[in-house]
């Protein structure tokens, strides 16, 4: 497994419970409830952080935990909140539910932190109980529980410009040539396996360059880790296809750059149709031993579909002032459109679906009126802002996932018949 994905499991604490207790005074025997409110449990949270580039810190420990908040206390006294858990992470970062493989956060652009579990709110105390009819609450609320979900961390770096190529032919030696990072260079396939980015400083602005580890036929098929180098140029906007236009290793620089093409095309058509560029690397072990250049053959074949080529050598240098100039004016040019992966899976949602206790039953005293309860309802219903409307609707769905508007409707609910839980009138319409 490779340092820019990692699977980890993170958990939000859980609320602190609400308090039971009676003040206590020389010569009150009975006096008032006074448990505290429990404290709030810690979130787990996303942060980017600059100077990451790779999830390497993720491969060796597995379960983060926030803690959780504590109980409340006599005298009114509040529990304390647990502490948050900030998970730092390198940008680019998406973050998915391991088991739907749906996105839950894309730490990239203006999205630099963010709350993926949310702390179990505290309960509340006794205090808040005492009314008219009851005056020695034994209960109070227990803290809303902590969640626990299993994630899967993948870098989709985000660059300018990717270089995509086969194994060995420079690529990593061109961005170090280019800018000041400094990738692994080698003579053997997939020396890089992790990709490295890096600036390019122009006169009329910089831009970002991905070295992504080598591409071999069937890469879309996820040949050679294929799927897990491919998902970095996703990102990219502009395309240098690097080729050795030597053939050190006997490959013919013009099947190669058809062979990348083709995986591209397969992997995601739309990345094949982002601009591109060639750049036939290693000139400076071009010989001319008679027969046709590598470059012309290239030029003849690529041209004429509006892929330019232009002829270097990572090594020395050549040629390499006017490929940046080219890719420079490409850039500006392409649209700046950010590949942002939307928020398709909601983690808050999934205490909903949890099975409900509860109970439905018609008044004896008034035949419209319906009463409910359950603890988890009643939990409910102390962490809902019933009077904001999102609050509103998201208690609705409760209601209708939980499986108590079907309850209701079978012990015979009629429009406009009173739902009545824990003190909460509700008029019942479909
Ligand atoms: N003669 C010559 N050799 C080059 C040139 N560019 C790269 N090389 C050599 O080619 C070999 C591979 O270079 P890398 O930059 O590691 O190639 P890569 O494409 O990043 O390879 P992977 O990371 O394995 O995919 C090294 O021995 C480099 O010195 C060039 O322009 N001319
Ligand atoms: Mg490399």
């Amino acid at each position: 497994m490779f340092a820019d994905r990692a699977r980890i499991i993170i958990r939000s604490g859980k609320g602190g419970d609400g308090h039971v207790s009676f003040r206590r005074e020389l010569y009150v025997p009975n006096g008032g409830p006074d448990g505290g409110d429990g404290g709030r449990g810690g979130d787990v949270i996303f942060e980017i952080d600059e100077g990451q580039n790779t999830l390497g810190d993720y491969r060796h420990r597995r379960k983060y935990k926030a803690e959780d908040g504590q109980e409340g206390g006599k005298k009114r006294c509040h529990g304390a909140d647990g502490k948050d858990v900030v998970l730092k992470v390198p940008e680019g970062t998406v973050i998915m539910d391991a088991e739907s493989g749906k996105v839950i956060a894309d730490m990239s652009g203006e999205n630099r932190r963010q709350i993926v579990l949310k702390g179990g709110r505290g309960g509340k105390g006794n205090q808040h109980y005492a009314t008219a009819t009851m005056q020695v609450p034994k209960y109070a609320q227990p803290g809303q529980p902590a969640q626990e979900l299993e994630v899967l961390l993948e870098l989709k770096v985000i660059a300018d410009v990717g270089l995509v190529g086969f194994p060995n032919v420079g690529k990593s030696t061109f961005l170090s040539r280019v800018t000041n990072a400094q990738p692994k260079i080698a003579n053997y396939h997939f020396t890089t396996l992790s990709p490295n980015l890096g600036v390019v400083d122009t006169d009329n602005g910089g831009f970002v360059i991905a070295d992504i580890p080598g591409l071999i036929e069937g890469a879309s098929e996820g040949v050679g880790l294929g799927h897990e180098f491919l998902r970095h140029i996703e990102r990219t906007r502009v395309i240098i296809h690097i080729v050795d236009a030597a053939s050190v290793e006997g490959r013919d620089p013009v099947e190669d750059i058809h062979k990348i093409n083709k995986e591209l095309e397969a992997y995601n058509p739309e990345i094949a149709a982002r601009p591109q560029v060639i750049a036939a690397n290693k000139i400076d072990c071009i010989f001319d031993d008679g027969e046709e250049n590598p470059i012309d053959r290239l030029k003849e074949e690529f041209e004429p579909q509006g892929i330019s080529v232009y002829p270097i050598s990572a090594v020395t240098g050549q040629g390499v002032r006017e490929l940046l100039f080219h890719v420079k004016e490409l850039l500006d040019k392409s649209p700046m459109k950010p590949v942002v992966f939307e928020q398709e899976f909601f983690p808050e949602d999934v205490l909903v679906n949890e099975n409900l206790p509860f109970t439905v039953e018609r008044s004896e005293e008034d035949p419209e009126v319906f009463l409910v309860e359950g603890p988890k309802i009643e939990k409910m219903l102390g962490y809902t802002n019933l009077d904001s409307e999102k609050g509103f609707a998201f208690f609705q769905r409760f209601l209708k996932e939980g499986g108590i508007l079907e309850e209701l409707e079978k012990a015979g609910i009629q429009e406009g018949d009173t739902v009545r839980m824990y003190g909460f009138d509700f008029d019942y319409y479909k």
